[in-house]
């Protein structure tokens, strides 16, 4: 929330003395328009019947959860919960040895040691705003989910195949990533990723409270590889980002470009900007030599000032969020936050920026006063907007073009309607909205603040997440979704375009490690390993599972022992996933049809220990059990 907390602002600068709290005294908004037959076919479309599937998959972000969902849209029915940079009880998640190594392998070596001090292999927590799909030509290609983590500067990557996330890079030199987007054309290729804190370059201590010599970062990761592929030194930090349809530029707003370290400083200038980066010379740059080599990564020098090709900065009022671009190829729309305006951005005017001195506002081409506190907007492949307004809890529908001609002059409105919000919006998606193929038909209110929508469960409350049919110009809102912390960010997909599998297949590199150490010991992983095999005090443990049964009943290791169990789950069932939970050594996870997982653990207790499988999958899963058996030291 820290971000858009922004009453004071708004109060200093008297636009309204309206806060969160006040906002639970306006009207509800329930609205007299009545509902068109249209809007009547839509709405029940989101009631499914029991058995129906959904037209599409929602990904879901979880903030401070640090995990992705995937619902079922529009029904809003939670499907699936994969956690990513958090630590999940269920599946093991920052337990196993698989999801360990994801976890630590692309941490930098600092942070590793950092980590080990503390006896850790990896944080435990995330903070995950941006959930995005990986494109080809424009629209979501079902290969890859990717995602930032601005508490520990991480972006994560999800194989949609599986749903699992495969990779984590924790990012260098940037600081807090934020703004998050794949490159949508020609493929994704490039992912962007924001720093949103500024730092000294060289963060070691010997510079502290100078923030003369901070700087942040835009980085560029290669999407197949999930290795940094570049960076850029920028002035002002950056909150969001997008691209455009063309492969040429990336762009980010920029909340504080005066680079105050209070709230008084980052809100002192009426004007902040959007930082452009031409891909093109930025490539050029890097084949010249024109960067410094830090912590292996290729860094431009992007400032302000620099007067080199690689970025231009766009003056844009005041503290702007989130930037948008439009599913027609040309218009971006950059959401003012603490001014009531969007500003639109013509990406076809961004060449003469760099080709010429051409005045950095000349790419505006209509910025309309829409309410007070844009956040974000989301379209309907119509020549429509849809832009947040987190102060006014509202939702505002708009004409792109009869923006543009009001900038030019003429005497149009470009707002369509306004439909209220329960309470305080951030992003809002609409179905494909941010592809070439947006359909205008839903759309996606990710409110902050629930207050009084649902039965109060104590001081913490849900956030509101509300179904607005966009099929016609009178928006209507359909359903309100609770949600847990605190999705920021969604993205609506069809869902032809996502085609997981039902069984993982034997040979997925998941867990190589496992293969690898089987294989060493002489063990097929399908067939288990009747005794456990002793390596000093390493001891592996190989088992299988099939519905109900473990293939070992026993094993016995001595107290003291390093032990690692790998589990093959022989089921090759739809659904029939089973667990391995070792009662009071704080050991638990999840073993899908197919796969094998593995977790290593101290066996410091001595005496009988049950492990039982923890995921329902038979008549007899109680019985699905087994002892682990500890001599005791000495004996
Ligand atoms: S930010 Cu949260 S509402 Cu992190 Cu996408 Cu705008
Ligand atoms: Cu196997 Cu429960």
């Amino acid at each position: 929330m820290s971000e858009h907390d922004n009453k004071l602002n708004i109060t200093r600068r008297g636009m309204l003395g309206a806060t969160a709290t006040g906002a639970v005294l306006a009207g509800t908004g329930l609205g007299s328009t009545l509902m068109t037959a249209k809007q009547a076919s839509a709405a029940a479309g989101a009631n499914l019947e029991p058995g129906e599937l959904d037209e599409y998959y929602g990904f879901w972000s979880s903030g401070q959860t640090g995990e992705l969902r995937i619902l079922g849209f529009p029904s809003m029915r939670e499907l699936m919960r994969v956690p990513v940079f958090n630590r999940c009880s269920a599946t093991g998640w920052g337990q196993t040895n698989e999801s360990l190594k994801i976890m630590s392998d692309g941490l930098l070596p600092e942070t590793k040691e950092f980590l080990a001090k503390r006896g850790l292999k990896t944080y435990d927590n995330g903070d995950l705003h941006h959930p995005h799909m990986s494109f080809t030509d424009g629209t979501y290609d079902g290969r890859y989910l990717f995602m930032n983590d601005k508490a520990n500067t991480r972006v994560a990557r999800v194989r949609c195949d599986v749903m699992k996330c495969d990779k984590i890079t924790e990012i260098p030199n940037a600081k807090a990533i934020h703004g998050l987007r794949p490159q949508k054309f020609p493929r994704t290729g490039y992912v962007f990723a924001n720093g949103e804190d500024e730092t000294p370059l060289v963060n070691d201590g010997s510079v502290l409270d100078d923030p003369s010599q901070y700087v942040n970062i835009f980085t560029a990761l290669d999407g197949d590889t999930m290795e940094v592929a570049w960076q850029v030194i920028v002035s002002g930090n950056l909150d969001n980002t997008d691209c455009d349809y063309q492969g040429k530029y990336a762009y980010s707003t920029s909340y504080n470009s005066e680079m105050g370290m209070n709230l008084a400083e980052m809100t002192e200038n009426e004007l902040d900007h959007v930082v452009v980066f031409n891909l093109a010379e930025i490539e050029k740059g890097i084949e010249a030599g024109d960067y410094q080599e830090l912590k292996g990564v290729k860094v431009l020098d992007g400032r302000k000032g620099q007067n080199k090709k690689y970025t231009r900065y766009i003056p844009i009022p005041n503290s702007p969020h989130g930037i948008n671009t439009a599913p027609d190829g040309k218009h971006v729309c950059i959401n003012g936050k603490l001014s009531p305006t969007v500003s639109i951005m013509d990406v076809t005017k961004l060449d003469a920026l760099f080709e010429s001195d051409a005045d950095p506002r000349s790419c505006i081409v209509g910025e309309p006063q829409l309410g007070l506190g844009p956040l974000h907007t989301a379209y309907d492949g119509q020549g429509n907007a849809f832009t947040t307004l987190f102060l006014d809890s509202q939702i505002v529908k708009w004409n792109i073009d009869k923006a543009i001609e009001a900038y030019g002059g003429a005497d149009v409105d470009p707002i369509i309607s306004k439909v209220d919000v329960h309470y305080q919006p951030g992003h809002n998606s609409t179905s494909m909205g941010e592809t070439k193929d947006a359909d205008g038909k839903w759309l996606i209110s990710m409110n902050k603040f629930s207050k009084d929508r649902f039965l109060n469960v104590g001081p913490l409350k849900p956030e509101n997440e509300q179904l607005i049919d966009i099929s016609s110009d009178e928006m209507k809102v359909v359903h309100d979704g609770p949600t847990f912390a605190e999705p920021h960010d969604s993205i609506i997909v069809r869902s032809d375009i996502v085609n997981p599998v039902n069984v993982w297949d034997r040979n997925d590199v998941t867990w190589e490690d496992a293969r690898i150490q089987a294989e060493a010991d002489g063990v097929d992983l399908e067939d288990g390993a009747e005794e456990p095999i002793r390596d000093g005090n390493k001891v592996r443990v190989y088992m299988t599972s099939q519905a109900p049964t473990f293939s070992l009943e026993k094993f016995t290791v001595k107290q003291g022992d390093e032990v690692t169990v790998y589990i093959t789950n022989l089921d090759d069932v739809d659904d029939v996933t089973h667990g391995f939970c070792l009662g009071n050594y704080g050991v638990a996870m999840e073993v899908a049809p197919l796969a094998t997982a593995s977790v290593t653990f101290t066996a410091d207790r001595p005496g009988v220990h049950w492990f039982y499988c923890q995921w329902f999958c038979h008549a007899l899963h109680m019985e699905m059990r087994g002892r682990m058996l500890v001599e005791p030291q000495g004996a």
